[in-house]
């Protein structure tokens, strides 16, 4: 088709809003958030200026949006070598542990923070007597970082009430941002609903982040923001694959649908090299609602078996062991899937979780006024993170206490803060013992694009971040970014690129639309249109593509060269089409940029599986051409770049090297 352009003939050009900042924050979720209240502390006194954007309202945006149950990531009475052998072993060997290990001594810090600015944090008594975080407030216990005892539902996680969890985090994030616009005399620091498309490069220095631009999702404005540092924390990618709901459910999954993988692919255009992109995480939750399993297990000491009763992982442990030790001690989240989709594949399903049996279990020792909280904590943990879930149960008449539910492996999603690893490559802390000199680039979580920096979500092999880690990874690099500023404080940003072209381009499904609608004579309900390709319709060649060629749930995760090289044949066309897109409204503009980011975070996933000639991670992908882990030629890190200038992807081997020493044999 006939490459089109944008001259503005059939939409109205936006207004253009240059904004000039020292410090770029992209994106205000739990590292953004974290970044912003680091980075003013620093930037302050120093008259720096802080500039935030997001697609959303920093209030209510990102992961933790509906909230949280559990913080599962508290180090506390732990041992900080513990948790790097921790991520370590269930990432399946290969993390980053100068990153884990950095993350692990900072990361308490942003929970008492949070307890202080008003969290409620479950605590025991002093008879050993859990409390929920309102009851421990009535009752006056002790903060955590004053020696309170959290309850704790796994030896990394902690009960919170976290339904506001966000909010809260979100509020002193906008606080931090007004004290630096106070000092700096700004008139404005905070840009919600702005959803950026692309970083900008230097045009005088190489391989130099510049700035970013991004259009308002209600206003027809764009933004362009000038900036010496630059945060990516914009969080995973999510409705990559075809998720298992379809139709009406399609808006349900685990991880935020709003989340669509600009993280990744505005840092991949820009050329920052990525890491262990071909890890995903593929979440065992409560079947169609999502409802995470953590507190099930974990808390409610609830146990999951096939559809005949069996115990799955202690079935197949022997098994697993063989074929994965050392990787199997403990059984790491992998591993468990694992176990399940044996048994989904062999006809023994549905796998189920007896709510109903720990719960009865639980209330033997519980007086009447303790077994119905015990049923308010159950509905709570839904309905402080995952309310579908709680609706789904109510709709479909389910007490929890009488009867069990359906777990299911969900689609998989690209992230690296919960139980996966794709993200980018960044400069470690670089004071972490035994840590090669070349994992350090002098500051902290910066890619190695200069000026960016990487925190949450987006930085690649240092799983088990969660929340808390999101946020303190995000004060590290907000205070590294600072630091980056003075040094560099003579920079002025100079765009490689023209910013008309770049408005043009943004703004281009916008024209196609105006200039082909009349073609059909339903244009605005109307999916079809031989001049256009719809984005909803252009997700759905997406995911369906990731689905079949790249190991998603219709294969049950299976993939191998040949599907994968086929499916990167299909997803250049789709690229190659998506310059086609159309939007009839801002907020198709923003689902059209989505998507394109989708495909993005999409290919730089397949050709990193295509890369690694082995089963990494079972239970979360297989490559059905090389089944099995192959520790002599893949123990490494896998890396990638794209060439901003070419496009062109190169993937390499890195070394991967231990740091914590393996726990003495017992
Ligand atoms: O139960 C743009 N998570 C859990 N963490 C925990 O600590 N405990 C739990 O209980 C956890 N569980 C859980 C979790 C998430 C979800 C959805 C559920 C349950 C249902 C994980 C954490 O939430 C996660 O680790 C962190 O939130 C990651 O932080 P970060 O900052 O990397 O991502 P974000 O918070 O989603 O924020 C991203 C921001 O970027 C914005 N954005 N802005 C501008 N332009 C663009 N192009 C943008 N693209 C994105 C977003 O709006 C957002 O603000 S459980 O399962 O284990
Ligand atoms: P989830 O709710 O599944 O996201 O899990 C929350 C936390 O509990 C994560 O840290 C998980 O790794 C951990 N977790 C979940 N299920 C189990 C389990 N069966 N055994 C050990 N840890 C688990």
């Amino acid at each position: 088709m006939e490459q089109e352009t944008n001259e503005f003939r059939f939409v109205e050009k936006p207004e253009v809003v240059e904004v000039e900042t020292d410090l770029l924050l992209m994106g205000g979720g739990m590292a953004g958030a974290g970044a912003a209240f680091e980075a003013c502390r620093w930037a302050n006194p120093k008259n720096l200026k802080v500039v935030m954007v997001d697609k959303a309202a920093v209030e209510r945006s990102g992961a933790v949006a509906q909230g949280l149950s559990a913080i599962n990531t508290y180090i506390g009475e732990n041992d900080l070598d513990d948790y790097v052998r921790y991520v370590r072993g269930d990432l399946m060997g290969i993390t980053r542990e100068d990153l884990v290990y950095d993350l692990g001594r900072h990361v308490d810090d942003s929970v008492h923070l949070f307890e202080e600015w008003g969290l409620p944090i479950w605590k025991k008594d002093d008879e050993g007597h859990s409390m929920d975080g309102h009851q421990a407030r009535d009752a006056g216990t002790a903060l955590l970082k004053d020696g309170g005892t959290p309850v704790r539902s796994g030896k990394w996680q902690i009960m919170i009430n976290g339904e506001s969890y966000k909010a809260i985090v979100g509020e002193v994030a906008k606080k931090a941002l007004e004290t630096n616009k106070e000092a700096t005399g700004m008139e404005e620091n905070l840009y919600e609903r702005v959803f950026c498309t692309r970083l900008l490069l230097d045009a005088n220095e190489e391989n130099r982040v510049a700035g970013a631009i991004g259009f308002s999702v209600r206003e027809n404005k764009v933004y362009v923001f000038k900036a010496n540092a630059i945060l990516n924390g914009s969080g995973g990618a999510v409705n990559v694959f075809r998720p298992r709901s379809v139709g009406e459910g399609m808006g349900r999954a685990w991880f935020p649908v709003w989340n669509s993988g600009s993280g990744y692919a505005m840092g991949a255009q820009a050329g920052a090299e990525m890491t262990l992109m071909e890890n995903r995480f593929v979440p065992m939750r409560f079947k169609d609602g999502y409802g995470p399993v953590g507190a099930w297990f974990l808390f409610f000491k609830a146990k999951a078996t096939n559809g005949l009763g069996e115990d799955y992982c202690e079935k197949h442990a022997d098994m697993i062991h063989e074929e994965f030790a050392p990787y199997d001690n403990p059984m790491g989240t992998c591993l468990r899937n694992h176990a399940a989709m044996i048994e989904m594949a062999d006809g023994n399903g549905p796998i189920i979780m007896h709510t109903d049996k720990a719960m009865q279990a639980l209330a033997e020792s519980m007086d009447e006024k303790q077994i119905k909280h015990l049923e308010a904590e159950a509905w709570e943990d839904f309905l402080d993170m995952t309310i579908a879930q709680a609706g789904l149960w109510a709709a479909e008449n389910v007490e929890p206490d009488k009867v069990p539910s359906e777990l299911m492996p969900s689609e998989p999603y690209l992230l690296g803060s919960h139980a996966g690893c794709a993200g980018f490559w960044v400069s470690g802390p670089g004071d972490i013992e035994g840590a090669p000199d070349e994992w350090s680039w002098g500051y902290n979580r910066m890619s190695t694009v200069k000026g960016l920096f990487m925190a949450g979500d987006v930085v690649g092999a240092s799983g088990h971040k969660f929340s808390s880690g999101s946020h303190a990874e995000g004060r590290i690099a907000g205070k590294a970014m600072v630091a980056f500023c003075l040094d560099n404080a003579d920079y002025t940003p100079t765009f490689k690129e023209s910013v008309d072209e770049l408005v043009a381009e943004m703004y281009l499904p916008m024209e196609i639309h105006g200039k082909h609608k009349a073609y059909t004579t339903a244009p605005e309900n109307i999916d079809v249109n031989p001049n256009y390709i719809r984005p909803r319709m252009l997700q759905f060649r997406l995911m369906k593509i990731m689905d079949e060629y790249v190991g998603g749930v219709s294969t049950q995760y299976k993939t191998s060269k040949s599907l994968l090289e086929e499916g990167l044949r299909k997803l250049d066309v789709l690229k190659e089409d998506s310059k086609h897109l159309a939007a009839q409204d801002l907020h198709e503009l923003l689902r059209c940029w989505e998507n394109y980011h989708r495909i993005w975070a999409a290919e730089a996933h397949a050709r990193h599986i295509l890369f690694r000639e082995e089963s990494r991670y079972p239970g979360y992908y297989y490559r059905g051409d090389f089944p099995g882990i192959d520790d002599e030629n893949w123990k490494c890190f896998t890396n990638s770049k794209v060439n901003p200038e070419t496009g062109e992807w190169d993937v390499k081997k890195v070394d991967y090297v231990q740091l914590v020493a393996a726990p003495a044999p017992a």
